[in-house]
C-alpha cells in the first residue's frame, strides 16, 4: 500500500512547532484504509498535499487481536467511528463533515468551489453518492444471500449508471476537475475488484469505467488505491465471515 502523506519528524524539536503532532497545526486522522469513510479522508488529504499523521484504527471488526485503541480517539469520537480528523486541539467525526471542516481549514488545492452556489452543488453530489452508492456497495459484501447479494449488486449497478450521467458533459462528477464527490466515490472503485470476488457482477457504464481510471490517476487516487493484497485480505475477511454466518444459520436449522 501507498503511505499517505506523513510528516517527518525528524527536524522539529517542540510541540508547538506547526504540524508537529499535538500541534496548533497538526492534522491528525485516526482511520484505516479497509473502512471506505476513512479512505474519502485519505484521498482529500493527498490530493490537496496535505500534511498529516495518520493513526491506525481498524473497524472494530478488523482489529487484531490485543488491539488497543488509542484514549485519544475513545475521548474525541463521538460513535467510536473512524474516520475521526484533529486539527490542533479540535476534533471532527463524519467523513462528510470532515471534508467540509478541511476545505474551511486548509486553502490549498480546494475540493469545493469557493462560491455557495458552487459548493451547495458539490456537497449535493457528494450526498447523493452516500445515500445511493454506499448503501448497496455495502450491501454487496455484508451480503451472506445469494438473494441479497444480486439485489444488491443490481442496485449498485444502477446507482453506478446514474451517476454516469453526470459525466455526459466532462470528466467530472460536479465541476471541471476533481471535488469532494471525487473524495467520496473513490473509495468505491478503489474496492471495486473486491467487490467482484464477492458478488458484484454489473458492468460499469464506459464513462464511469474512464472516470475510475482518472481518478487511479490522481495522486489521492494512488495514494488509496488499493494493493492486490489489500484485496485480497478484504474479500477473505467477507468469505470467512458468510462462512461463519452460513454455519450458524445452519445450526439453528439443525435445532
Ligand atoms: N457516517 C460515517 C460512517 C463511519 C463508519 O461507519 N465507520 C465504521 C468503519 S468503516 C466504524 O468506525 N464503525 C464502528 C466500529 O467499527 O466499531 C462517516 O461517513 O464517516
Amino acid at each position: 500500500m501507498r503511505q499517505a502523506v506523513r510528516v517527518s519528524m525528524a527536524s522539529t524539536s517542540t510541540r508547538e512547532r506547526a504540524g508537529e503532532r499535538g500541534g496548533p497545526d497538526d492534522v491528525t486522522l485516526f482511520g484505516h484504509w479497509i473502512c471506505p469513510f476513512s479512505v474519502r479522508v485519505s484521498f482529500a488529504l493527498a490530493q490537496r498535499e496535505i500534511p498529516h499523521h495518520v493513526v491506525d484504527v481498524p473497524p472494530t471488526a478488523a482489529r487484531p487481536k490485543g488491539f488497543v485503541v488509542p484514549e485519544e480517539f475513545v475521548a474525541h469520537s463521538p460513535k467510536g467511528e473512524i474516520p475521526l480528523v484533529r486539527i490542533g486541539t479540535e476534533y471532527r467525526a463524519d467523513s462528510l463533515p470532515i471534508l467540509e471542516w478541511l476545505e474551511d481549514r486548509r486553502s490549498a488545492s480546494p475540493l469545493l468551489p469557493g462560491d455557495a452556489a458552487g459548493r451547495a452543488f458539490v456537497l449535493e453530489r457528494a450526498a447523493w453518492i452516500d445515500r445511493e452508492v454506499f448503501p448497496p456497495m455495502i450491501g454487496v459484501y455484508y451480503g451472506t444471500r445469494t438473494d441479497a447479494i444480486e439485489r444488491s449488486s443490481a442496485a449498485l449497478t444502477d446507482a453506478l449508471e446514474r451517476m454516469g450521467q453526470w459525466l455526459v458533459d466532462g470528466s467530472w462528477l460536479a465541476g471541471p476537475g476533481p471535488t469532494v464527490a471525487e473524495a467520496v466515490i473513490v473509495p468505491v472503485y478503489a474496492r471495486l475488484e473486491g467487490l467482484v470476488a464477492l458478488g458484484f457482477t454489473g458492468r460499469l457504464d464506459h464513462r464511469v469505467a474512464e472516470h475510475l481510471e482518472r481518478c487511479r490517476d490522481l495522486p489521492g487516487g494512488s495514494a488509496v488505491w488499493w494493493t492486490a493484497a489489500q484485496t485480497d485480505e478484504f474479500v477473505n475477511r467477507f468469505e470467512r465471515y458468510r462462512a461463519i454466518v452460513a454455519g450458524s444459520t445452519s445450526d439453528q436449522a439443525e435445532t
